[in-house]
């Protein structure tokens, strides 16, 4: 079926399951590294790109390619090339796109080791970058030079929740001929189309809410143009950053529901939000869907959905925290996000510990941020149990 003009719900159904001899509804898993070759000039035309097939799974696999196809079309792009994981994502990117000399802007509040492989690996090849907030366009404007290839934007940010105008940023990033990469993990496809906000490419840690079962790790990146998806999928090739066809099953299994996923838990967090807001214990909460977010009104504009994930400090920091972390009982205490289970984590010693502390702050990340990500689960039973859990840390 071509779901290329389906609608959205459509496509995460349908989109990319390859047509076989049995008929097959969903796409199997061809756990095969190798596919053979009828004669030695085929093979020879596999290589070259003259003719269709598969040669070796890392260079590409039927059920990775049905995944890869369909997030494609989610995403409204040309292409799609999976990753073993969000990392592998990101470091793909970065390998592909730029050389010794050259500079990339990115947002401060970015998942900590996107921000790490930058700083501390590529720096030592001679690429230069710089951490700002890119809520704020004319920081970005400022803070481009000559050799800027790169502008490498997180929205929502995690977990500092920072919202930047897409469309915004692509304006500035073209107009001095770089390009513009956005980590759409936050939002989700279904949240959020970066692409047609003028991005070129956009990764996803798949791990997140796109897998959605907190079981895979994977990344996957989507291009834009058929020059850009090339030069991301010979760099995969390269390095070896490919998805496992076993993965990439797992994956589209979860894929079909993201949509019902996304909107029920961001159901709940409609309910959640502006509860710890107004509770006792809770000095500031950052919800992209309350009115207080700083980005509120940008964040309405360009997604379709306020999403799922919270961060929130309580009057008693981080020691108040970390009483709030060891008491609950239904999320769990643990780092990831975007799946059917509520997860509560600590991004200032977990996730974004490998970073400076006056580089966390500077990018909004306080001692004591707690960050929520909110399940599917019935919302009185996360109420109740974040409710005895604040009422032990107050
Ligand atoms: N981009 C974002 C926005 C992320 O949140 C993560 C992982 C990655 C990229 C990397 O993806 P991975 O390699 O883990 O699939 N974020 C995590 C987090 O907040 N807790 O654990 C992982």
């Amino acid at each position: 079926m071509d779901t290329r003009q389906s609608g959205f719900n459509t496509k995460l159904v349908h989109a990319g399951i390859p047509h076989d001899a049995y008929g097959s509804v969903v796409t199997p898993i061809y756990q095969v590294s190798t596919f053979a070759f009828r004669n030695a000039q085929e093979g020879a035309d596999r290589f070259a790109g003259k003719a269709d097939g598969y040669i070796y799974t890392r260079i590409g696999n039927p059920t990775t390619a049905a995944l890869e196809q369909n997030v494609a079309e989610l995403e409204n792009g040309f292409g799609a090339t999976a990753m073993a994981s969000g990392m592998g994502a990101v470091s793909t990117v970065y390998l592909a796109l730029l050389s010794a000399g050259d500079h990339m802007v990115s947002t401060d509040s970015v998942y900590g080791p996107s921000r790490g492989l930058m700083e501390k690996h590529l720096s030592r090849f001679g690429v230069e970058s710089t951490y700002l907030d890119t809520t704020d366009l004319e920081n970005l404007r400022k803070a481009l030079r000559p050799n800027t290839k790169l502008v490498y934007v997180e929205s929502p940010s995690n977990p500092a929740m920072a919202v930047t105008d897409i469309a915004g940023a692509a304006e500035i990033a073209h107009a001095h001929g770089a390009l513009l990469v956005v980590d759409n993990t936050f939002a989700s496809p279904h949240l959020q189309k970066p692409l047609d906000l003028g991005a070129d490419l956009v990764l996803h840690s798949i791990t997140k809410f796109i897998n959605g079962h907190a079981d895979v790790v994977g990344g996957i990146v989507i291009a834009k143009t058929e020059a850009l998806h090339k030069q991301i999928r010979t760099m995969m090739i390269n390095l070896g950053s490919n998805m496992d066809p076993h993965q990439a099953f797992l994956v589209s299994r979860g894929l079909k529901t993201l949509a019902l996923r996304v909107e029920r838990a961001e159901q709940n967090t409609a309910t959640i939000a502006p509860w710890l807001e107004q509770h006792p214990a809770v000095a500031w909460v950052r919800y992209i869907g309350l009115p207080s977010h700083p980005q509120h009104a940008l964040a309405k504009r360009q997604m379709s959905g306020f999403g799922s994930m919270i961060s929130f400090e309580l009057k008693g920091g981080l020691e108040a925290g970390r009483i709030l972390m060891d008491s609950v009982k239904l999320a769990g205490l643990a780092v990831s996000l975007g799946g059917v289970e509520t997860l509560i984590s600590h991004p200032a010693s977990m996730t974004h510990a490998g970073m400076a502390r006056e580089d966390r702050l500077a990018a909004g990340i306080t001692d004591g941020l707690v960050r929520l990500s909110i399940g599917i689960e019935d919302v009185e039973d996360i109420q109740a149990d974040l409710a005895q859990a604040l009422a032990k840390a107050r």
